[in-house]
């Protein structure tokens, strides 16, 4: 913390890298600095933040005590502020959020660099503003603007702050470098002009009157609340935060609006969701931090193979971050095709106002060629290898890119599950080459899978950690095996609700129950949007001979003479796309299923039936064919109104994928437990507030670990050949540690 005097302004500069977080270190030392303003007689104070930013914000390692905060807390600094009788005036660079625009509410006059983001970001970590925000936001920007800072998290420009009244003066724009010192000293021309006239008790917030609702309270809020609860998708946060707000409106004083919102943020701030919400804003930091070093390389120009879907998203990528990217795809009508696709995709972007600079400045950036042997693929820094998903057809493209690539350029593959030595060993630079696994569509999905082979070097690994973060992408480090972290883990998630339906369930309960925990889609419209064909030639390219066959009505499914159900892409799948995206229950699906299980003598039964009655493959006594009733056909239910289902379609779905996590683990495929939980919130939008699924087995499932654990021995026991229940190592000694370090 600085603190000088100029005059009569006193200047306060909270130092504390790399976001200037107001811990209990920067909270003392603001307090300390308004005392020293006070003593040396000062008639106005400048707080401003040093290097990159104004306080973005409380302290969030502090929150894990359930929100109690060692004093003197965030609440006892704007109390303080509030008291003084002196001008106050924020200067704001940055990102001035959270507690940090709660530290500039509390003053009297806000002033902004042009850059600055000023925001609520507290319901994304499952919190609310506890410091005053809720009260004062209020009473100072229009109430609709304010309802929609605090329940969205989404920050305004400080254009848009000045035009709500947030920003009283907007400074000339400055330097990223100079920026701390150009508030700082804009903060104190308006400080310098305060400083001989009286203070205005006006400009203090809580003195100001209460906001009051356009069109009366109950329908203003009424009708907010509506809105909010649809885009909160099951967080609890931004409801309770928009009640914070209406207690602004109701409450007799604004004291009894600071205790509701103190009320409200405790009872969130104890919840399970801040909990897991705070663990992904770690776990999405740390993912990104590759251990063993290495030093990367910069990347200044990059080349694609294959103009498919993956390709040409990945061009994207590369455009949308300012590289020159060629893009290679034999025959000139599939590169034309390729071209013409990314084009419309910026073209949509372009309408939708969402493309900065414009269509042509990214499709300049975006060249083609029909063959590998072309200028701009040998200058390449980077190739990234997009082309059909076989190993021959990835080993002579390597091959020729060795031969073709300047010495030093890095090659990737995008395959999903093929083995990177392999390909590796089609070059002689092994320790250049690498998997980046984009997911689909490459230029949308945030996840990016980078793997090491056995060879891959610490430079190459370092060079695509930081090229991931370029691309926007959230990058996480995988080892080299079938599937890597997120694909391998989901062998047995997908199996399980195969098996569901020879046992009982139909699709749309499936994925309804998985929709219903929160994720975004089940594991059969999964299958559906990627491709059933995918799945199909991963059960024949990986077969388990000794166990039981998840495929069996799959591989009916594709190889319908009908049509055929390749899934989204074909119109018919799991479900009939014939009307658009949606899925629709088909009753051909339905009697394809039940056809199946007449043949092979399965009885169907009700999966929420305690799960030792569950019927397996060759049922005893044999079953004779039953009667069945006609196919049913249903719509899907959105998750919002759906009646509870069945936690063992759950359970059977996440806990074989929990398990299948640990073992990852200990083979060293992901380098931390939460890099996997973030693989499974960015790669297949797993619920944040449930923190990812091994965080999830291990603080949300009732019974933790030691329950994962049982829970998959009284599965395997009844799954006998089914070699997703054999727990992992890795578990049974974690599961064992958590029992005996709660026995202590
Ligand atoms: C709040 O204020 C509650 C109050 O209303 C009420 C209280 C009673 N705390 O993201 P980066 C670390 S809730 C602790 O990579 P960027 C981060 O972990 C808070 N640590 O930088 C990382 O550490 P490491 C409301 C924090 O430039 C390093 O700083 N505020 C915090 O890409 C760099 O972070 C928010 O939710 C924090 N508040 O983005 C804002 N913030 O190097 C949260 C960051 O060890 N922060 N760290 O991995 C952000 O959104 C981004 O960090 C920011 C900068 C946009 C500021």
């Amino acid at each position: 913390m600085a603190f000088c005097m100029r005059g009569r302004v006193a200047m306060l500069r909270v130092a504390h890298p790399p976001v200037n977080s107001l811990s209990l270190a920067a909270r003392k030392a603001l307090m300390e600095g308004i005392d020293a303003a006070e003593r040396e007689g000062a008639q106005a104070l400048v707080i401003s933040g040093a290097g990159a930013t104004f306080p973005a914000g409380a302290d969030i390692a502090e929150f894990s005590n359930g929100g109690h905060l060692v004093a003197p807390t965030l609440n006892c600094l704007v109390e303080r502020l509030h008291g003084l009788r002196i001008h106050t005036v924020a200067a704001l660079h940055g990102t001035a959020l959270g507690g940090g625009l709660e530290l500039a509410l509390a003053c009297h006059w806000r002033v902004a660099l042009p850059s600055a983001q000023l925001g609520f970001p507290e319901v994304g970590l499952g919190v609310l503003p506890g410091a005053g925000g809720t009260q004062s936001l209020p009473r100072l920007v229009p109430l609709d603007v304010a309802v929609q800072m605090v329940t969205s998290g989404s920050p305004l420009s400080a254009d848009a702050a000045l035009a709500a009244g947030l920003v009283d003066e907007l400074l000339p724009p400055a330097a990223a470098a100079n920026a701390a010192d150009a508030a700082a000293s804009g903060g104190y021309s308006l400080a310098a002009r305060l400083a001989p006239l009286p203070f205005d008790p006006s400009r203090s917030l809580p003195l100001r009157p209460a906001p009051t609702a356009p069109g009366g309270a109950d329908a203003f809020f009424s009708e907010a609340a509506a809105r909010v609860r649809h885009g909160a998708r099951g967080l609890h946060a931004p409801l309770l935060a928009l009640e914070a707000v209406r207690a602004a409106v109701e409450a007799p004083t604004y004291a009894a609006g600071r205790e509701a919102e103190a009320a409200l943020f405790l009872q969130l701030a104890a919840g399970e969701q801040a909990a897991a919400l705070q663990h992904a804003f770690f776990a999405e930091r740390a993912m990104s931090k590759a251990r063993g070093g290495g030093e990367a390389a910069d990347i200044a120009r990059a080349a694609v193979v294959g103009a498919g879907t993956m390709g040409c998203g990945i061009a994207m990528c590369f455009a949308n971050a300012g590289v020159a990217v060629t893009l290679v795809e034999v025959g000139e009508a599939a590169l034309a095709r390729g071209l013409e696709g990314i084009r419309a995709v910026y073209e949509a972007s372009e309408r939708k106002g969402k493309l900065p600079g414009g269509v042509e400045a990214r499709m300049r950036l975006i060249g083609g060629a029909t063959t590998l042997d072309v200028p701009a693929l040998r200058e390449a820094d980077i190739v990234v290898e997009a082309a059909f998903e076989q190993m021959d057809v990835k080993k002579e493209i390597f091959g020729k890119l060795d031969a073709l690539c300047k010495p030093t350029a890095i090659l990737a593959s995008n395959t999903s599950y093929l083995d990177i030595d392999e390909i590796a060993a089609a070059t002689s630079r092994p320790q250049l080459v690498a998997g980046m696994h984009f997911f689909s569509p490459a230029h949308v999905m945030p996840l990016l899978e980078n793997v090491k082979g056995k060879q891959t070097s610490s430079d190459t690994i370092a060079t695509i950690m930081q090229l991931g973060k370029r691309l926007k992408k959230k990058a996480v480090l995988a080892g080299n095996c079938n599937g890597f972290i997120g694909n391998r883990m989901l062998e047995g998630y997908v199996a399980e609700a195969l098996f569901m339906l020879e046992e009982g369930c139909t699709p749309s309960e499936v994925d309804a129950a998985m929709r219903g925990f929160g994720m975004p889609m089940g594991p059969l419209e999964m299958s559906d949007l990627a491709g059933n064909d995918i799945g199909y030639m991963a059960r024949r390219n990986h077969p388990r001979p000794t166990e039981r066959y998840a495929g069996g009505i799959a591989d009916r499914l594709v190889e319908m003479k009908r049509r055929v159900a390749l899934g989204q892409k074909s119109k018919a799948g799991w479900y009939d796309y014939s009307a658009g995206k949606k899925p629709r229950d088909d009753p051909a699906v339905q009697a394809l299923i039940e056809g199946y299980c007449r043949e092979h003598n399965l009885v169907r039964r009700q999966i929420a039936e305690e799960e030792e009655r569950c019927c397996l493959r060759a049922p005893t006594p044999p079953a004779r064919p039953q009667p069945q009733p006609p196919p049913r056909v249903r719509t899907i239910k959105s998750a919002t109104t759906q009646s509870p289902l069945p936690p063992q379609v759950v359970d059977r779905c996440l806990l074989p994928l929990v398990n299948e996590g640990f073992k990852v683990l200990e083979e060293g495929i992901a380098q931390r437990e939460s890099d996997i939980d973030m693989v499974y919130l960015f790669g297949y939008g797993f619920p944040r507030y449930k923190g990812g699924p091994m965080y999830w087995a291990r603080h949300i499932r009732p019974g933790g670990l030691p329950k994962v654990l049982s829970d998959l021995e009284k599965y395997g026991a009844v799954h006998t050949n089914v070699s997703h229940w054999k727990p992992a190592e890795l578990l049974l000694k974690v599961a064992s540690d958590v029992t005996a370090t709660s026995k202590l």
